[in-house]
């Protein structure tokens, strides 16, 4: 065996052990959700003929000739019984870009599609694009909404960085074929995390909005907007209404946005969002939870206090540290829920919960008080409850003990 041939065949070896990889829960958890030992997808994961030329006349090092920096941000969604997430896939070069993988249990083995998603620029050139939002909607499309971003046409001469943030948007009924469609037009001046609704509401099609004075502030426009439009082919929401705005010392005091596509139950539709404050370590971003009314989709009617889901122990750590943002969950029909997150800019991740739970969380968690004390007062209600509870179970022990001797 050559050198050449020999390098292949680990590198082939060791991509397929990677994908072969079992995931395992990890120990007690929190009640709410589970967490999982191994990410579910990491730039390794991205098929070796991506990055290698196979041939060894001309790629006689076996050099990877394209690196993949990051797999992250994805949106996900149930098909043909197969758990599939629409990655953000950032190469070496900076550039994003949209890729399916699919898995049989939505915890493991997932494996990408042969190649990357391919769709038109329409009639304007995206420099990048990313963070995908897949919908299937009651028109029976199933539709990709993202960011799509380029250079700021009035930036000052050597800026290099301000650009112009909008809302890309495709769809498809294969997550093969893409069609793109004119970017959604809004009032604001720049829009990220935008969502869109599985059904109707008056007829219309409804988005969730996240309007921004800025590329990167969030700003006065700043929370989670709302508004319908009439068509799909030329999206245009002329009224955005802010239904979950930013609010002093929250872990959203900085900015917000939508997660994935809202999950319809019993007691209102539950909400994932993500939530980002500042400190002297730069932006953190958590992830949190709400719940909006059945039938008038502005009104938040369960907020539960402070963070869901926040980086811990290697999540911490990435490209862009201390992040953890979703734009991804599947509920299936048992009831099982599937909470797809990246971890700081960098890989994948999955939680797993239930419907049960989830609710159970949303209703039953204080709210945030916005004060310490009142934050204080929440504890202490809890530490009586608790006291209550160890009395009642003392005495009933009690009357057992009596009804027992009494025999
Ligand atoms: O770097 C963290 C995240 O920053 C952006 O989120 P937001 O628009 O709320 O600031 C997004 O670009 C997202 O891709 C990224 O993960």
């Amino acid at each position: 065996m050559t050198n050449f041939k020999d390098r292949l065949a680990k590198l082939q070896q060791n991509h397929q052990a990677l994908i072969n990889q079992k995931n395992e829960k990890e120990e007690l958890g929190n009640g709410i959700f589970d967490r999982y030992k191994n990410p579910v997808i990491t730039a390794a994961h991205i098929p070796l003929d991506w990055r290698y030329d196979f041939e060894e006349k001309s790629n006689p090092f076996l050099m990877e000739r394209i690196g993949v920096n990051a797999t992250f941000n994805a949106g996900a969604i149930k098909f043909e019984q197969k758990y599939i997430l629409v990655l953000r896939v950032e190469g070496s070069d900076r550039k994003s870009f949209f890729a399916v993988a699919e898995s049989e249990n939505g915890i493991d083995n997932f494996k990408f599609w042969a190649s990357p998603i391919v769709f038109d620029s329409y009639d304007h050139a995206d420099t990048n694009v990313y963070d995908m939002r897949l919908t299937h909607h009651a028109d029976g499309y199933i539709y990709g909404l993202f960011c799509t971003e380029k250079k700021d046409p009035n930036a000052l001469a050597g800026d290099q960085t301000a650009a112009v943030a909008q809302c890309g948007i495709i769809r498809t009924k294969d997550l093969k074929k893409w069609e793109r469609l004119p970017d959604l037009k809004t009032p604001s001046p720049q829009q990220r995390n935008v969502v869109l609704h599985p059904e109707f509401v008056d007829g219309q099609y409804a988005f969730y909005t996240r309007p921004q004075d800025s590329f990167i502030e969030a700003g006065k426009g700043g929370g989670i907007g709302f508004g319908l439009s009439k068509t799909m082919e030329n999206a245009e929401v002329a009224v955005e209404h802010i239904l979950y705005g930013k609010e002093y010392h929250t872990v959203y005091e900085a900015k917000n946005g939508q997660g994935p596509t809202p999950i319809k139950t019993k007691k209102g539709w539950l909400h994932l969002a993500h939530g980002v404050r500042n400190t002297a370590a730069g932006l953190r971003y958590v992830l949190y939870m709400f719940i909006t009314d059945l039938h008038d989709l502005t009104k938040v009617i369960h907020k539960p206090g402070g963070y869901f889901i926040a980086p811990e122990g290697v999540e911490r750590i990435g490209d862009v540290s201390n992040v953890v943002f979703t734009n991804g969950w599947i509920a299936d029909d048992n009831g099982d829920v599937f909470i797809y997150y990246a971890s700081s800019d960098t890989r994948m991740h999955v939680a797993t919960s239930t419907i049960s739970q989830l609710l159970d969380y949303c209703l039953n968690t204080p709210e945030d008080g916005l004060s310490s004390a009142n934050s204080v007062k929440a504890i202490n209600n809890l530490i009586t409850k608790n006291k209550q509870t160890i009395e009642l179970e003392k005495s009933q022990t009690l009357d057992v003990q009596i009804l027992s001797s009494g025999d």
